[in-house]
């Protein structure tokens, strides 16, 4: 090897992109000696293989650019608002000879085997150049589009023409001038290049599989507005490090389902106009993970592309139906739709015709043979775990990184591996990566392991591995954040579906890069929370979970974090019912029901307002008596909108949700005498209000849940109404409460043990509390009463109140049924829309109200 003999380093990195270059950087600066091997005779990574014609950053130049080093991106000029290839290779050949770099990697040389030894506590390398070197720690900066996908189309080997691949193009170009070009594949590659292959050939044929998105690029001179951001590029980096995409711009918080058409249209025109993808799918708060939200920019953007392709046939064929717009990477282009206005460009549905082989001449399809002089595959990738399992990684206990991914890449932020020691991934799969500013996550990685392995140093410890309870809580993390979106409904290379057999995971993490950063931070804060650490400095590991609530109650109390509100019980009561009521306006609507009533029920002293949700079904149906939450003191009948549209549409059932006085003005017993006389009005009219005559259950929510679960005790001790079932969701049942759940959430989440207190003074003064009409767990009978579901959430100061109350009931020998949901708060339940993750528990409690009404049916 060229390097004089040196056969040990601190650190060995595989591959020479951006990401291998900033980490010799980091590196050096921590006075580590490192070695990088890069298969390719320069530095680049991606730009240097990727040559095709009309390859682009899909991401403004601006900001696909480095920002650790402020005098690197004020010389740098970029010369167009999207570099093509060659300038991007340029720029990353001026950081290599900038800082030195070249002289620390060794080219043309392919890692093809790392093996961790746990007797030194490091790694020991094979190239294939047959030489071995050790390192204590070992980096993949290997890129997440680098592996290419094998071509899985029989008889390439026949073919006597020309064959290129767009991810290794030849350096010298290609010129296609005079010759029949058969194209295979239409992502991004195959969008870019095809307009400027068909510029040249004498014909194009593209075989097509799926018709993809693409917008128009609108590439040029860089605006004057962007370019204006080197002015404040710090404060510009430092913006494009907190959100999700990792480029600045606004996000919406408004829903594509509640804006009218017109404003929609604007939008999307606006979108298409700024030629940019990386905010396209935050356009709307819902694109992502509403179908119908999504369909609304879907429609949009077929309605653009179709407007391009003068032929109806090609048009048919090239609008895009299969997936749901931004599930699979959108792409830019300059020209592609118009290419197939020329007389002698062609497109191929291969869905409908499929390939059969590619022949001696050409290729055939299961109708056709076609001639041609040369074929261009661009047929993409083994994204993102392909580049790391290329080379055989054995960590400890001679377990390989194949055999431990074999069912879809496990890892801790995608940047740790349980079981593989000194090990970094960068952009590995379960962090942001592919769904990022690659330049801008590679950095947040690089920095990442810097800033820990000066730590290691600093407390003399020399292994760091990943704890598999950490692993495996990312992992299911990553699920349920991508499990809430619309990104599995593709056959994507997000979800690993382009190469058969591989496992059916989404690979990036979906929530993006600030909250992901949050996390990476958090664990340091944490002493590297599920990190296992050894080394003269001793062992030591925190271990655990650094996200436990479910990724959208995450995403909820961190913008609430954001907000940095005052706590409502620093608040008076006004006060906190106007915040309380400016905070939920924005809130996801509920679905669609048959008909919504208000009107006015008798209450215990006058009238009070009701709202009456009715199914789209026929009806009669029954009745659910519902009561909202809001501690006595906060909400109304309308409060819990979404959530009694969807308890309407999934359990069939016509709701009523019951306003009653509120405290401090009204406190105890005027909120449970009120419910107790709404229940008496609906049992009485039912039938008038389009129910069926004893077809009557009670529902509520934390201190709605009180109201219902009293008056299912008072109607048992006044002999009626019958009821046939209650749902009390977190429902307060015990003023005295002081189990484990108050202590443990007592800070948080949302709703704290402070908030609680303040409530209860407000409602219902201590002397009182012990009543079971204020506390029902305190009952002296809790037998005889209508079967119950309890719904409570892990991270919730009512958790164990409601489970107790649960289990007394069971003892008591009322049918009794509690379902505590890990992850949760107090108010995921009737969060619609804006806790998917509830969803399951907003299913079971109406199935909870059906089987109650079933119940009365005759056998
Ligand atoms: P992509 O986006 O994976 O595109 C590959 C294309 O090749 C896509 O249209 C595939 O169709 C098609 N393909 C793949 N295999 C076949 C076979 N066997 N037969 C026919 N067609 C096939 O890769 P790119 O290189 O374009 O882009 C990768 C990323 O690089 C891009 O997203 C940017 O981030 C930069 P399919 O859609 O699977 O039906």
């Amino acid at each position: 090897m060229a390097e004089a003999g040196n056969r040990h380093f601190d650190i060995i990195i595989v591959g020479a992109g951006f990401a291998g270059l900033y980490l010799i950087h980091k590196m050096r600066a921590l006075g580590l000696s490192v070695r990088v091997f890069e298969k390719g005779d320069d530095v680049g990574g991606t730009w240097y293989w990727n040559r095709y014609p009309g390859a682009r950053c899909d991401i403004e130049s601006i900001d696909y650019s480095f920002g650790f080093d402020p005098e690197l991106e004020q010389e740098w000029e970029w010369s167009e608002k999207y570099a093509t290839q060659p300038e991007i290779l340029r720029y990353a050949q001026h950081v290599a000879e900038r800082f030195d770099l070249r002289r620390d990697i060794s080219f043309e040389t392919r890692v093809e085997k790392a093996v961790w030894d746990d007797e030194t506590s490091g790694w020991s390398v094979t190239t294939d150049k047959g030489d071995t070197l050790t390192s204590r720690f070992f980096i993949m900066a290997t890129g997440c589009l680098s592996q290419p996908k094998d071509i899985d189309i029989a008889g390439i080997e026949n073919f006597t023409g020309e064959i290129y691949r767009t991810h290794s193009w030849p350096h010298e170009g290609v010129d296609f001038a005079g010759k029949r070009v058969g194209v295979i594949g239409t992502g991004s590659s195959g969008i870019q290049s095809i307009p400027l292959i068909a510029e040249q050939a004498d014909s194009t044929t593209v075989f097509q599989r799926t018709a993809n998105y693409s917008i128009p690029a609108g590439n040029g001179p860089i605006a004057p507005e962007k370019r204006a951001v080197k002015d404040r590029y710090r404060d510009y980096r430092e913006e494009a490090r907190w959100t999700r995409g990792g480029v600045p711009g606004p996000v919406a918080m408004d829903l594509a389902l509640v804006t009218s058409e017109e404003e929609r249209e604007q939008r999307y025109e606006k979108l298409w106009a700024k030629g940019a993808i990386s905010h396209l799918a935050l356009e709307f708060a819902d694109l992502l993970v509403n179908l119908e939200a999504n369909e609304t920019l879907g429609q949009y953007a077929r309605k653009r592309i179709r407007s391009k392709i003068e032929d109806p046939a090609k048009a048919d064929i090239l609008t895009p139906t299969e997936f749901p717009i931004c599930t699979k990477r959108p792409c830019l282009d300059t020209g592609y739709f118009e290419t197939f206005n020329r007389p002698n460009v062609d497109i191929v549905d291969i869905k409908k015709d499929p390939i059969r082989s590619i022949t001696a001449t050409g290729v055939a399809t299961r109708d056709r043979s076609f001639d041609f002089d040369a074929l261009v595959f661009a047929t993409g990738f083994d994204a993102m775990t392909g580049a790391l399992l290329a080379i055989d990684i054995v960590g400890r206990g001679g377990q390989s990184l194949q055999d431990k991914w074999a069912d879809g890449p496990a890892s801790y932020l995608g940047l740790a591996v349980e079981g593989f020691p000194n090990f970094f991934t960068i952009t590995g799969p379960g962090s942001p990566s592919v769904l990022s500013n690659m330049i801008l996550s590679i950095e947040q990685h690089v920095e990442w392991i810097a800033d820990c392995l000066d730590h290691m140093r600093g407390e003399r410890l020399d292994v760091i591995e990943a704890t598999a309870t950490a692993e495996t809580g990312w992992v299911e993390y990553g699920t349920a954040s991508s499990d809430m979106t619309l990104f599995p409904l593709a056959k994507s290379w997000y979800m690993g579906a382009n190469v058969p057999g591989k496992p059916r995971v989404c690979l990036p993490y979906v929530g993006g890069v600030g909250a992901y950063r949050r996390a990476c931070n958090d664990v340091v804060a944490q002493d590297y929370l599920g990190f296992r650490f050894d080394g003269p400095g001793g062992t030591r590991c925190n271990d655990g979970l650094v996200r436990r609530q479910q990724p959208d109650v995450v995403a909820l109390l961190e913008m609430l974090d954001d907000l940095d509100l005052p706590p409502f019980e620093s608040m008076s009561a006004a006060e906190a019912r106007a915040t309380s009521e400016a905070m939920s306006a924005g809130n996801p609507p509920g679905p669609a029901v048959g008909d919504v009533v208000d009107g006015e029920y008798p209450g215990a002293e006058g009238p009070l307002e009701y709202r009456l949700y009715r199914p789209q079904t026929e009806g009669p149906h029954p009745v659910t008596l519902y009561f909202h939450g809001g501690g006595w003191v906060l909400g109304d009948h309308a409060s819990d909108d979404a959530f009694c549209r969807d308890l309407c549409v999934s359990a069939d059932s016509i709701i009523i949700s019951a306003n009653y006085r509120h405290a401090p003005e009204h406190p105890f017993p005027a909120a449970v005498d009120d419910g107790f006389a709404a229940l008496n009005w609906v049992a009485e009219d039912i039938e008038e209000l389009g129910g069926i005559s004893g077809a009557l259950a009670v529902c509520g929510w934390s201190a709605g849940g009180n109201i219902a679960a009293v008056v299912c005790q008072l109607a048992r001790d006044a002999g009626g109404p019958d009821i046939k079932g209650q749902v009390l969701i977190t429902p307060v049942v015990d003023g005295a409460d002081d189990s484990p759940s108050m202590t443990d959430n007592a800070e948080g989440f949302v709703l704290t043990r402070a908030l609680m207190d303040w409530f209860w003074d407000h409602y219902a003064d201590p002397a009182v509390r012990a009543d079971p009409k204020a506390s029902p767990l305190h009952a002296a009978d809790l037998s005889n009463l209508p079967p119950a579901l309890v719904i409570t959430a892990e991270f919730d100061p009512l958790r164990d109140q409601g489970k107790a109350y649960a289990e007394a009931l069971g003892a008591a020998g009322t049918e009794a049924r509690h379902i505590s949901y890990p992850g949760q708060i107090h108010t995921s339940f009737t969060a619609v829309g804006a806790i998917p993750t509830a969803n399951d528990a907003r299913q079971e409690m109406a199935a909870a109200l059906r089987q109650s009404f079933r119940a009365m049916e005759p056998a």
